[in-house]
């Protein structure tokens, strides 16, 4: 595969289109949120999903340009949603560390967010520990906090930073892998990772994520755990857009 060739035809093409996740209130079972998830509709490959192609664009530098075209159509989509009337906020969007150690990043997302007249508190970016390795990246996590932007800390538990830069970065929310979630599998599995990082969260004051949520048993689990948000094949699979005002309409 030559993907690396076609990354620019494909911007042009528009072929890039985003998928959205349900993220579910424990509490309360409503919708509280959506995560743009991208594929690629490769005109002679079929859908291709971000694993093939996120670390190849990310390689070569195309994950720049990509990662604000992913930025404007969830902007676009969710000033649609918005005034439609549709409850879909925030919508959280995956961020490359590569794209935060632009200088000009956070200054691109607040344009975005005037150009479809949202609120910054309505656009949350999930990032991964790496980029808290990088002082520019760094740099651009505090002016996007700065802007009121959301952060989430995403893949928690997987790196190998562990709790070292969490201190040092604002993050907003965590997101716990589903490496980690699919270890409850049963009423008798206590999984102390997970219900010590919930706890760790609480202190730190941030909302935690359960992501991957696959049985009842985990949700469940988890709720009473006091995790505060869950999302996952259980609640459901990442939907097209167009899918989205039906899905909520039915759910909540
Ligand atoms: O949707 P799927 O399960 O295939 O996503 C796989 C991985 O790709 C996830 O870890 C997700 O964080 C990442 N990903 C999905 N969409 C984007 C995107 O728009 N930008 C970046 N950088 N990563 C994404
Ligand atoms: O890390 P990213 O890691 O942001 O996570 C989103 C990815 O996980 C998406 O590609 C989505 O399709 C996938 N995903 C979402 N829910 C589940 C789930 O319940 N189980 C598994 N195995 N993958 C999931
Ligand atoms: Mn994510
Ligand atoms: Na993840």
């Amino acid at each position: 595969f030559h993907l690396e060739q076609s990354f620019s035809d494909a911007l042009r093409n528009r072929e890039f289109v985003l998928h959205y996740q349900p993220q579910v209130c424990l509490e309360t079972m409503n919708i509280i949120g959506f995560e743009a998830l991208v594929r690629w509709k490769h005109p002679e490959f079929g859908t291709l999903y971000p694993d093939r192609f996120i670390t190849i664009a990310e390689n070569c530098g195309f994950v720049i340009p990509l990662g604000l075209e992913v930025l404007r159509l969830a902007c676009a989509q969710f000033a649609q949603w918005k005034a439609e009337g549709l409850p879909v906020t925030p919508i959280a969007v995956n961020v490359s560390p590569i794209q935060l150690t632009e200088p000009e990043f956070c200054w691109q997302v607040m344009a975005l967010i005037d150009e479809f007249g949202l609120s910054p508190d309505q656009l949350e970016l999930e990032i991964t520990e790496t980029a808290m390795l990088d002082a520019s990246a760094v740099e651009s996590l505090h002016c996007l906090k700065a802007e009121g932007i959301k952060l989430s800390l995403d893949d928690f538990g997987t790196g190998y930073s562990g709790f070292a830069h969490l201190e040092s970065v604002p993050v907003d929310k965590l997101k716990i892998d589903r490496s980690l979630i699919a270890k409850i599998s049963n009423s008798h599995d206590d999984s102390p990772i997970v219900s010590s990082t919930i706890i760790l969260a609480k202190r730190m004051n941030l909302k935690v994520v359960a992501e991957g949520v696959e049985t009842r048993e985990q949700l469940v689990h988890l709720k009473v755990a006091g995790c505060d948000i869950a999302q996952g094949y259980h609640l459901s699979r990442p939907i097209s857009a167009d899918q989205v005002p039906e899905f909520v309409r039915t759910f909540n």
